[in-house]
């Protein structure tokens, strides 16, 4: 699988064969489940995706995750039970695969809790006041965009404190991975601030250098979309019809 359609109501569930790969229920343009296209394909663990329409969700996915969303991860040998939840899915791919050359959290058990606390500060401080930017019914509510700002500096800081190219080292961590879905779509912000808003150089120089880092790091590559990309679904899903196959899948989304 799959055709790279996202699979709707009245759609029967994909047979894949036995093949002992992991499948990801996924939809293209849903940051959370890109966080699990990340690790995988960073770590080269082979799997299947299987794209799903939110809007109209097939009746047998609630199977596979009773809350209905995505991601969600299916592991051979665990027939009919999935895990979901970015994170948990995440740190259980970390854990579930150590023979992979790849270790995404620090070896050292107190800065790998450090990496876990700005994993889950990066919901509150950044990720919150972005989708009330973009997505409030009526109007960018006030302090939104100062607060936006203000979450982003805390990771400023600590890649100047960390002093390293990436917050994982020399290489991009759990954390990069985490956090980089909604960085990829920084620039989606210009759909409402206007064409002219743009991170602040100086203020965010770090950032910004990571983020040039991050775009040309290859578990990146595979799961990137433009910010033109991301704007045709915004389009789409601005005007209430959630075009969720807007964008030819083939070239950027991995089709096993
Ligand atoms: N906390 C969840 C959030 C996942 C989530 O909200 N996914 C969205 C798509 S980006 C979804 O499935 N929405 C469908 C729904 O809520 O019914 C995670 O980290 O996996």
């Amino acid at each position: 699988m799959s055709s790279g359609k996202h699979l709707a109501k009245g759609s029967t569930p994909p047979v894949l064969g036995n093949d002992g790969k992991l499948r990801l229920y996924s939809m293209r343009f849903c940051p959370y489940a890109q966080r699990v296209h990340l690790i995988l394909d960073a770590k080269k663990i082979p799997y299947h995706t299987i794209y799903i329409n939110l809007s109209e969700k097939p009746e047998w996915y609630f199977e596979k995750n009773p809350l209905g969303k995505v991601p969600a991860l299916e592991v051979p040998g665990k027939s009919n039970v999935t895990l979901y939840e970015s994170l948990v899915v995440a740190d259980y791919i970390e854990e579930a695969y150590p023979d992979k050359q790849r270790k995404l959290y620090p070896a050292d058990a107190f800065q790998k809790a450090q990496d876990r606390i700005l994993i889950e500060r990066f919901n509150g401080l950044v990720i919150s006041p972005y989708y009330r930017i973009m997505f409030s019914s009526d109007g960018i509510p006030p302090g939104a965009i100062t607060e936006f700002g203000t979450g982003l500096d805390v990771f400023e800081k600590e890649l100047k404190t960390r002093a390293t190219p990436y917050f994982g080292g020399d290489k991009p961590g759990m954390l990069d991975y985490m956090i980089w879905p909604w960085c990829e779509r920084v620039d989606l912000l210009k759909f409402v601030l206007g064409d002219k808003y743009e991170l602040d150089k100086e203020r965010f120089g770090k950032l910004l250098q990571w983020r040039d880092l991050m775009e040309k790091d290859e578990a990146v590559k595979k799961s990137f979309l433009s910010t033109e990309s991301h704007t045709k679904f915004l389009q789409s899903r601005k005007a209430g019809e959630n075009n969720y196959d807007c964008v030819s899948n083939a070239k950027k989304f991995r089709i096993a």
